[in-house]
């Protein structure tokens, strides 16, 4: 795929649209005209807010619509619930916390720091409690990660169902977090040479616990409590949550109060009940902690038309993998009959959401969109028939198959599954 024209229009082509005024709103012709061009505006005469209005900011109004949403029919109660990072209305790569998607199994809690205690026992020399002051004096790291949860695309192994990226594929998000290495809190208990697993426990009223590979712990999980160079929000576990690098987003425990180590792992609810596969023939895969590689066309897409009718589209998406960095994005705009390769544009970090683009001369006529993820240990990201023949289809967890989106002559965009 060498050829000039998948790396979408030529700069000559794109002014050239731009002159006709076909593509582009405000064409060069109507300029003398525009009333915004030509008269005195009330923002030109009138003295804006002085600094101290919002201490705090948020985005302006006009943005009002770029926020958290959830499915009502989807859980009978919003105590425990989730709901859908706006992904289709975001771009570059980190998610603001304001609208990170959130999943509560006993609503989100308010623990104050004062109050905040971080206990480490089970096979240790020394049982330990932390204060958060204490976990404030431990070196930190920074680093950039997303946080899938395993049940994102869950209601699409069937056939498509929801009509947007922000709820197909809007369980996710991406922050820069700053926290303590594990590694360095269970080297100050002490871990006992029979340790092999560890044991995290939340502090909130479902009580929610994982058993983690003592392995994973040292190697790069965090607790963490800065994200996006603030105080965690409330709702992502403020004042310190376990960061488990590229692993479902269920083993991310909020709110964290514990960490036991134990010589085997403890078969807790959310690691058997819930957040197992049930395959074809009825038994249920277990330990399945990585998310595989993954990618989202997230503009246009069915909340994210196209309005400015055909000429030069910005075609751009998220991808990502829990096993590193995403070494090549495809995006089709005939269903995978050709297949051309994305711009990366943006950090590739491990772990972490890449953002992808890829410019094209819409022509007006339909199209049906999908990309495709590589990350860099080679593994291709599946389309659904592909993921439902070795899975069966009694999923939830874990689909990280291809999207696919119908974009109509008229730029309205659809939820469809062509496998
Ligand atoms: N203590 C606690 N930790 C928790 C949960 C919870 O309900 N309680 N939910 C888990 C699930 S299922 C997910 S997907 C993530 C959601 O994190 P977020 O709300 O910051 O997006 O937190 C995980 N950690
Ligand atoms: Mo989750």
């Amino acid at each position: 795929m060498s050829d000039d024209s998948d790396k979408g229009p030529s700069r000559r082509g794109f002014l050239g649209a731009m002159a006709a005024g076909g593509a582009l709103a405000a064409g060069g012709a109507r300029a003398a005209s525009d009333p915004l061009i030509t008269e005195v505006q009330p923002w030109n005469q009138l003295l804006g807010e002085g600094v101290d209005e919002t201490p705090y900011g948020l985005p302006i109004r006009f943005e009002s619509d770029v926020v958290r949403r959830d499915v009502p029919w989807l859980t009978a109660d919003p105590i425990s619930s989730v709901n859908f990072t706006p992904i289709h209305a975001l771009e570059g790569t980190i998610t603001p916390q304001g609208c990170a998607f959130e999943r509560h199994h006993a609503g989100a809690i308010e623990l104050a720091k004062p109050d905040y205690r971080l206990m480490i026992n089970g096979l240790v020399d020394r049982q330990m409690v932390f204060t958060y002051a204490d976990l404030e004096r431990f070196p930190r790291e920074t680093h950039v990660y997303f946080m899938e949860c395993a049940a994102n695309s869950g209601m699409e192994w069937a056939g498509a169902q929801l009509n947007g990226c922000q709820f197909t594929q809007g369980m996710i998000h991406n922050m820069e977090y700053v926290g303590v290495p594990v590694r360095l809190l269970l080297e100050e208990a002490g871990v006992k040479p029979e340790g092999k697993w560890v044991l995290a426990e939340g502090a909130d009223a479902a009580g929610m616990t994982r058993s983690i590979p003592l392995e994973k712990m040292l190697d790069d999980c965090l607790v963490a409590f800065k994200a996006n160079g603030e105080a965690l929000r409330k709702e992502h576990g403020y004042p310190a949550r376990l960061v488990v690098p590229g692993w479902e987003g269920n083993m991310w425990v909020k709110w964290l109060r514990r960490l036991e180590v134990g010589d085997e792992p403890w078969e807790q609810r959310e690691e058997t009940s819930k957040y197992t596969d049930v395959m074809a023939d009825g038994s249920a895969r277990k330990w399945t902690w990585v998310m595989d590689a993954k990618s989202v066309i997230t503009s246009p897409s069915p909340q994210a038309p196209i309005t400015h009718g055909k000429g030069p589209l910005v075609i751009t998406g998220l991808a990502w993998s829990g096993r590193g960095t995403i070494r090549r994005v495809d995006v089709t705009t005939d269903g995978g009959i050709t297949w051309h390769e994305a711009r990366l544009s943006g950090p590739s970090f491990s772990k972490a959401l890449h953002r992808f683009h890829f410019d094209v001369d819409w022509d007006g006529s339909e199209m049906i969109l999908q990309s495709r993820a590589i990350d860099d240990t080679g593994y291709v990201q599946p389309t659904k028939d592909q993921l439902r023949a070795f899975r069966g289809e009694n999923s939830i967890y874990h689909n990280n198959g291809i999207q696919t989106w119908l974009v109509m002559p008229d730029g309205r965009v659809e939820n469809v599954e062509i496998s």
